[in-house]
């Protein structure tokens, strides 16, 4: 018997995905840090598919395993980049998946060939799925169920599972926990050989993200974070983690770097604005990006953008939404304050005065009619055509870049619930819906499509969507 569980973090698939390796799904690198300050070693593996038979339909098909691939960090640095074979799992104790819904079915496929020729080991599922699918997980079939199933926050679990405080039983166990202040925790761990794969660009220089908080304070009716209670990192965690990154950045040989902070809390307040600069300007990036809002751009203008500008900052993300007011009174960004569809075009104007560019998130929701589509595309031309007055580390001009998808609406939003009611009409949910199917970003820029009924017919939404990405510049 050995003396401590052997434990291997397990990121599944995003088949759907244009590519995998855009930004590393960070969930289980945090809960490796944290168990690595407690004396407890991990494995991470991250299964991908190659593929090369271009995407003929965004429906998702059952997992082959055949055609999956793995890279397996080791604790101790090295790594094993090679075709799927579940003899992976057999030394492991412990087997934690780290899941996103559109990654579920695969998970759960996963599972049950671990439970079938592994019984031995115990199975943990966390992530945003279990998080807004809790129902769905715990009511598995036997035969797919996982032994833990954690919701909310992993820290304080995995650390109860590794250490076998708490013990699997013959039905699955849940177990929540919500740090109320997040201040205490190490960075996520940057492992070199999965570092080594990513490759993402801000303004011309190689990217890696992080994020420097959970939660969110605004409230729009498609995301499952509105509302949710903002928990900081500390300051500390956030140098240590950028310090991490440089570093790899450095041994990767990248002799320019950038980096994205990804959570929809980043250029909020000139002062939170300048407090960030300050940290990007210590570790010497290049460039950075993070988001904004439309409403703080208009209020703030160059307060907010100079300190961004001025160390290094080349591109905003912005969720515009969209142009039809109607879907942006309906989306309800700020809690019942109003926002109108003229600060989106204002936003844009002032962003790219100051040499930024803006990353537009936009949607066709599936209330749309001719006019709100057409109001959207009046938004998504002016934006990809304003110019951008600067130009990208490689001296090129700057262009504002556009993502159309299609909302899909995942267990936990207000507008899942409003259709649940029937309270948007012409909109209902396939009850049936492969979670594998929820997504609103995949290959070739489509989404997935989990409605039976919707005001215009899927084919319209799709056109619609296809032709404002075909307006996307060639780089970024
Ligand atoms: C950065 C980001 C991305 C990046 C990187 C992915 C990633 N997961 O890191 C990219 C761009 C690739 C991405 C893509 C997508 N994303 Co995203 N993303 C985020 C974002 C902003 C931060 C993720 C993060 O780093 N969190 C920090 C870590 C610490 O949190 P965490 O992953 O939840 O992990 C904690 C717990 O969940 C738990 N945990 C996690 N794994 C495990 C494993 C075990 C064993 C245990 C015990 C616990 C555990 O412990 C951690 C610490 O408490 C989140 C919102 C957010 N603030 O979390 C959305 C979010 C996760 N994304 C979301 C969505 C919808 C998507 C997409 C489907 C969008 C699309 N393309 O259609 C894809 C799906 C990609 C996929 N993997 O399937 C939703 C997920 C909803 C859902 N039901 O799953 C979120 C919650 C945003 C939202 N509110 O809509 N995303
Ligand atoms: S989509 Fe809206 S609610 Fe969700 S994280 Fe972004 S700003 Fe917050």
């Amino acid at each position: 018997m050995r003396e401590k569980n052997s434990i291997l973090f397990v990121k599944p698939p995003d088949r759907y995905l244009e590519n995998e390796f855009v930004y590393p799904q960070l969930g289980p690198h945090y809960l490796q840090s944290f168990l690595e300050e407690n004396d407890i070693e991990t494995d991470l593996l991250i299964l991908y598919e190659k593929r090369d038979d271009g995407f003929a339909s965004y429906d998702r098909k059952d997992l082959d395993l055949n055609e999956l691939n793995m890279l397996l960090l080791k604790h101790g640095g090295t790594s094993l980049d090679t075709k799927f074979d579940h003899a992976v799992f057999k030394d492991y104790d412990i087997v934690g998946f780290s899941v996103m819904t559109p990654q579920a079915p695969d998970a759960y496929t996963l599972n049950q060939l671990i439970r079938k020729t592994y019984p031995h080991i115990t199975t943990v599922i966390g992530g945003s799925h279990p998080r807004y699918y809790q129902n769905q997980v715990v009511n598995l079939p036997s035969d797919k169920w996982f032994d833990f199933v954690v919701p909310q926050d992993g820290w304080v679990p995995m650390l109860e599972i590794a250490t076998g405080k708490v013990v699997r039983k013959s039905t699955p166990v849940v177990l929540t926990s919500s740090l109320p202040k997040l201040t205490s925790l190490p960075p996520p761990t940057r492992p070199y050989a999965l570092m080594e794969k990513y490759n993402f660009e801000i303004g011309g220089v190689p990217a890696f993200h992080t994020i420097t908080a959970l939660g969110c304070p605004f409230t729009c009716h498609f995301c499952e974070s509105g509302i949710e209670k903002v928990r900081t990192f500390s300051e500390r965690m956030i140098e240590e983690d950028l310090e991490k990154i440089a570093a790899t950045q450095k041994s990767l040989g990248q002799d320019k770097k950038a980096v994205m902070f990804f959570d929809d809390v980043g250029l909020m307040s000139p002062k939170q604005v300048k407090r960030l600069s300050d940290v990007v300007n210590k570790y010497e990036f290049d460039s950075w990006r993070a988001f904004t809002h439309a409403y703080l751009l208009v209020r703030h203008k160059e307060l907010l953008l100079q300190p961004f500008k001025d160390s290094g900052g080349k591109r905003v993300g912005i969720g515009l939404e969209t142009g039809s007011q109607r879907s942006l009174d309906l989306i309800n960004k700020r809690n019942g304050k109003k926002q109108s569809v003229a600060e989106h075009y204002e936003a844009v104007s002032i962003a790219n005065s100051m040499g930024v560019a803006v990353d537009a998130f936009t949607m066709i929701y599936p209330w749309e009619d001719e006019n709100d589509i057409e109001d959207t595309n009046k938004l998504v031309e002016f934006i990809v055509s304003n110019k951008v007055d600067g130009v990208d580390e490689k001296q090129r001009p700057m262009y504002n870049h556009v993502d159309s998808t299609i909302m899909s609406p995942f267990q936990g939003t207000k507008f899942f619930d409003m259709i649940s009611i029937g309270a948007l009409p012409n909109v209902k949910i396939d009850p049936a819906a492969d979670p594998g199917n929820l997504y609103y970003k995949g290959a070739d820029g489509g989404s997935g499509w989990p409605y039976i009924q919707t005001r215009l017919p899927r084919a319209e939404y799709e056109i619609t969507q296809a032709y404002r990405n075909s307006l996307r510049p060639s780089y970024r």
